[in-house]
């Protein structure tokens, strides 16, 4: 019981002096797994900067946190390229160029923030219209791995930043083509059969399907640098 109670009052002092100095904790390498999925590791609130610093002390993914005072609001960052060492379980981190973070309401899975706007639905245009006033573009999806990220977050049907252009599937926002037989697409689509825009079909992957319809919508914006 002392123990416990001295092991609070050192990382209640702790944070408070560096709280105090920086409004910010650094270095919080700490033991442990990446078992807590990233997206539960930013932008949580919490509720004093002690929080901040137990809730960062504990998860190995989290190596700084900021805590702003006025707006009572916790930003965890996570360095880049920081790797788990499976000899001792803890952190490393190697060829650290920066923190990265997101906005808060948005969401890092991979190298990117999303915004998951499932509160209404749009059609295509002005889902890219909305996305574009929040500082984002319509979600676009690089590879598998991305889309397994995303496809996590998501729990409908959402438009995603690809419609037919010109003949070709395209990107819009970044000019790349979706090529006819990428893997992204789920077996037996692009049908054609309705439209010339592209959701993520929850449950399956890419489908063309018509842009007027109204979808919940997926935005995207690149991590932002500290
Ligand atoms: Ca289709």
């Amino acid at each position: 019981m002392l123990y416990i109670v001295y092991c609070i009052a050192i990382i209640h002092f702790v944070s408070l002096v560096l709280a105090n100095h920086a409004k910010k904790y650094t270095n919080c390498v700490h033991g442990g797994t990446l078992a807590v999925h990233q997206t539960s590791l930013l932008h949580r609130s919490c509720l004093s900067a002690t929080h901040g610093a137990i809730f960062c002390a504990e998860n190995a993914d989290c190596n700084a946190f900021s805590y702003n005072y006025l707006s009572e609001v916790c930003v965890f960052y996570r360095s880049i390229n920081c790797q788990l060492n499976g000899e001792n379980g803890k952190t490393t981190f190697t060829n650290v160029t920066g923190f990265v973070y997101c906005p808060s309401g948005w969401i890092m899975l991979g190298n990117s923030c999303y915004f998951y706007e499932n509160t209404r639905k749009l059609d295509w245009d002005d889902a890219m219209e909305y996305c574009t006033s929040q500082g984002g573009y319509l979600g676009e999806v690089t590879d598998e791995a991305e889309f397994q990220l995303v496809d996590s977050l998501i729990t409908g049907d959402v438009f995603i930043g690809c419609r037919l252009n010109n003949g070709n599937w395209q990107w819009i926002t970044s000019g790349r083509e979706l090529l006819l037989y990428d893997t992204l697409w789920t077996p037996g689509e692009p049908n054609r059969s309705e439209g010339d825009c592209v959701q993520i079909w929850k449950g399956t992957k890419l489908d063309d399907d018509s842009c007027h319809l109204l979808k919940n919508v997926l935005c995207e914006k690149a991590v932002l640098f500290l």
